[in-house]
């Protein structure tokens, strides 16, 4: 089944089928009515392509540079959080199938593999960790640490989580971490015998963050996230970090300019894959006015809502230097483990690169404003 699904999308059908209801819409969820979701996959659906012809692509070079190292297309894999809840092998799995395809992968502060295991799993792997800034800043900084320790290169600040966003799936699920059979579930679980197999039978959640925990994701980010970050905090980071650093969920121009200002080489533009506040900006939409004003000084990268080459394609020729994914890894991982991550990014570098010939560029530097117009009205279409 795995080797016949032809998109993104087809693997999310599977992944749906093959992991219990309240995982799936874990995964698959955002905040609130979800408004912000639906806008992120509209905005890309708007893009049309302006290709040329005649144009020789019969040879087409997909790499670009991200953070000063190559990349054979212009895609990172973004943190996620409890990636052992979505498939047992989790964010090991994910790291070495990046690292197969020579694509960084982030660590996130929610992950359930430590730092260090994730280094000794995926040693060859460009490995990035992403920090939420702590309560205690103490623990903040003993994370810089351990990722220094361990051969991180980049350090991703998710900026857009003062507080853990309303994932009313989770609620109406009666979701907690780590996933409990319950009266309510069982029937649920009855569907599902093989993921609660492996879930039962692999080590039991390991956190990146936590010796361990239980709870509601809402307990869960009140116990970590501080809602006192400032602008100061990421100045304190550029002092601590010698490598990248990246600020991730940067959603005006003005809070762009603050962070590249403070000392970000990066910034992501993402409202949180619309996870956190509904009717948050629309990234896709966001991109080209923070990529004209910050681009020179920082490198701009989009998140949210990418599900194929072409999106990767209309991202960066929108003025991304390159996007990050999230939920389209993990519908592989949770539609086949390794390997559906390993079918996720072929499907995405196929893509990708068909996308390039038949646009008539063949760099990556060609991809851009040029190739692409946005069609209609962002409210109507
Ligand atoms: C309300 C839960 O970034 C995600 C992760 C982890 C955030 C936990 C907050 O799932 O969006």
């Amino acid at each position: 089944r795995l080797r016949r699904a032809a998109s993104i999308s087809d693997l999310r059908e599977i992944a749906r089928r093959r992991t219990p209801r309240a995982v799936f819409d874990y995964t698959d969820g955002a905040a609130g009515d979800e408004v912000s979701a639906a806008r992120s996959r509209r905005a890309f659906e708007r893009v049309e392509f302006v290709p040329r012809v005649l144009r020789d692509v019969s040879v087409v070079d997909t790499s670009t540079r991200m953070l000063g190292k190559p990349v054979p297309i212009p895609l990172a894999l973004g943190p996620t959080g409890f990636t052992r809840m979505m498939h047992h092998a989790g964010e090991p799995a994910v790291a070495r199938a990046a690292g197969r395809f020579g694509l960084p992968y982030t660590l996130s502060t929610m992950g359930t593999t430590s730092l260090e295991r994730l280094a000794a799993q995926a040693p060859s792997t460009r490995r990035w960790f992403q920090l939420y800034l702590w309560r205690d800043r103490d623990a903040s900084a003993d994370f810089v640490k351990r990722a220094i320790d361990c051969g991180y290169d980049t350090l991703m600040l998710t900026v857009d989580t003062p507080i853990g966003g309303a994932r009313l799936r989770d609620a109406r699920n009666g979701m907690t971490i780590p996933p409990a059979l319950r009266l309510r579930t069982f029937v649920d679980g009855a569907r599902h015998p093989h993921w609660w197999f492996n879930f039962l039978t692999t080590e039991p959640l390991e956190f990146a963050s936590l010796k361990h925990f239980a709870g509601t994701p809402a307990e869960l980010s009140n116990k970590i996230f501080d809602p006192s970050a400032t602008i100061d905090d990421v100045r304190w980071l550029r002092e601590a970090w010698p490598g990248k650093l990246v600020v991730k969920g940067v959603q005006t121009v003005e809070d762009a300019e603050a962070c590249v200002a403070a000392g970000a080489d990066a910034l992501v533009v993402s409202n949180h894959g619309a996870r956190q506040l509904d009717r948050s900006p629309t990234p896709l939409e966001l991109l080209p006015g923070i990529a004209a004003r910050c681009g020179e000084r920082a490198e701009i990268y989009l998140d949210g809502g990418v599900r194929s080459g072409g999106d990767i394609a209309a991202a960066v020729a929108l003025g991304a230097r390159g996007v990050l994914i999230g939920r389209a890894y993990l519908y592989g991982l949770m539609a086949g483990g390794e390997r559906g991550v390993d079918h996720a990014l072929r499907l995405l570098t196929t893509e990708f690169t068909a996308t390039m010939r038949l646009l008539g560029v063949t760099s990556v530097a060609e991809l851009t404003g040029e190739r692409v117009r946005m069609r209609g009205c962002p409210c109507c279409s």
